[in-house]
């Protein structure tokens, strides 16, 4: 991409010193071609790359720039926290208030630990629930992402679909065995493991609405009855909301289907941006970690005082401005209904997957309810696609298998400039 040299350059540079250029896979850019924009500054709606070009926001940091890029109510904050040093690895009047607010917000958390990212909370979140059931086994969904730990990287999305391996060498045989997939979206597969794996499966872990193989919305009872399957056969239930929580109602995803796991992981939102994640749930689970009950977890970088901050002031302004959701719904329509309108008019069938603030495009006509219909999706019609939105001026997951972000900083405005460049990226992707 020639209006691109600078970010060129620097990957050229990084591939020496980072493998492969990047600190997390998918922002190479390997699955849609060309080169990735290092990115120098964002503001509101809108990121800069190194070369100076402006492109409209529809990752927003994977999640959490609810309220748009560089907030001044959340810079305000950290600002504030920097001037009383940076770490203490001690307990903090902080750290007590955001607990008290995430039980406050969350429905099924009763008492929350803060941990440094996603990854670790769903780590940590499967430790205790093994601990706690004295069970080995976990269930997860083929397709769902839940960070990079080793119980959790058979089959996953996300990332390690986007690169085709979604089994990672250097799992041992050992954990893999003891993750057991199901189908997304059906729930005789996981009646199925629990049934063969009698009394030896400790939870269920799932993204109620999944985003890490595109976004996919659960079918009207499916959560329901993962619920009641839990109860019958004494499994905790996990929602893993790194990415719904907070997003698409205050309580996350959990509120918005009146479906309350037994723990709940939290990450990105939570931190404001900053590098925070939370696992939470029932105290009588949760009183099972160390220093109360004997599951160990620790970290010196757990309940960072500027990273309290930001996620405090994020979660207050949340807590306290019910309208936000509405109008992230109004605007997430309002650009999906004209996507959907494009499509009608070029007569192209894809298949446009939305809940709240997050939607995906699969370039499939197949109706996209689990991993196995999203793998239909046309990945390379994807990748040009990517292209000319980016040439565009429209900054998209540089992959099929990632769910889109909205923030509230999406002016009316940006709406049609995000439909008008979908109309003419689609007619320029069909023209070939
Ligand atoms: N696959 C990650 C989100 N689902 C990407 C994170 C990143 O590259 O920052």
């Amino acid at each position: 991409m020639a209006f691109a040299e600078n970010s060129k350059l620097l990957f050229e540079k990084a591939q020496k010193f980072i493998p492969g250029g990047v600190n997390s896979p998918v922002r190479a850019f390997k699955a849609v071609g060309g080169n990735p924009l290092f990115i120098k500054s964002a503001k509101g709606p809108y990121i800069y790359d190194e070369d100076g070009n402006q492109y409209v926001e529809l990752i927003n940091s994977w999640g959490p720039m609810i309220l748009g890029h560089a907030n001044e109510m959340v810079q305000h904050a950290i600002e504030e926290a920097l001037s009383a040093s940076l770490s203490f690895g001690a307990p903090t009047a902080r750290e007590v208030a955001i607990a008290e607010l995430i039980v406050d917000m969350v429905p099924s958390v009763e008492k929350v630990r803060m941990v440094n990212s996603g990854t670790e909370a769903t780590m940590s979140a499967i430790r205790l629930a093994r601990g706690f059931t004295g069970r080995d086994k976990i269930i997860k969904f083929r397709g769902c992402y839940h960070g990079h730990g080793d119980s959790f990287l058979i089959a996953a999305g996300s990332g390690a679909l986007t690169m085709g391996t979604p089994d990672s060498p250097g799992v041992t045989q050992g954990t893999a065995k003891d993750s057991l997939l199901a189908a997304y979206n059906n729930i005789e597969s996981v009646e199925k493991l629990v049934q063969e794996n009698k009394d030896k499966v400790a939870a269920i872990i799932i993204e109620p609405v999944a985003g890490n193989m595109g976004c996919i919305v659960p079918e009207e009872g499916f959560l329901q009855r993962l619920r009641k399957l839990c109860d019958q056969e004494n499994i905790i239930l996990i929602f893993d909301e790194v990415m719904t929580g907070f997003r698409l109602a205050r309580g996350g995803a959990q509120e918005l289907y009146g479906v309350i796991p037994d723990m709940t992981t939290l990450g990105k939102i939570i931190g404001g941006g900053l590098p925070v994640g939370a696992y939470g749930g029932r105290q009588e689970i949760m009183d099972y970690v160390s220093p109360v009950g004997p599951v160990y977890q620790a970290g010196t970088l757990s309940g960072n005082p500027v990273a309290m901050a930001a996620g405090f002031a994020m979660l207050q302004y949340l807590n306290t401005h019910p309208e936000v959701y509405t109008q992230l719904e109004k605007i997430t329509s309002d650009i999906v209904e004209g996507i959907q309108h494009n499509l009608r008019q070029m007569n192209l069938s894809y298949t446009l997957n939305h809940v709240g603030s997050m939607f995906s495009l699969f370039f499939t006509s197949h109706e996209v309810t689990d991993f196995q219909s999203a793998s239909t999706s046309d990945t390379a019609k994807f990748g040009l696609y990517f292209r000319k939105m980016l040439e565009k001026g429209i900054y998209l997951a540089p992959s099929q298998y990632e769910a889109l972000f909205v923030s509230t900083a999406i002016t009316p405005d940006l709406v049609n400039k995000i439909v008008q460049a979908n109309r003419e990226a689609l007619k320029e992707v069909h023209e070939r």
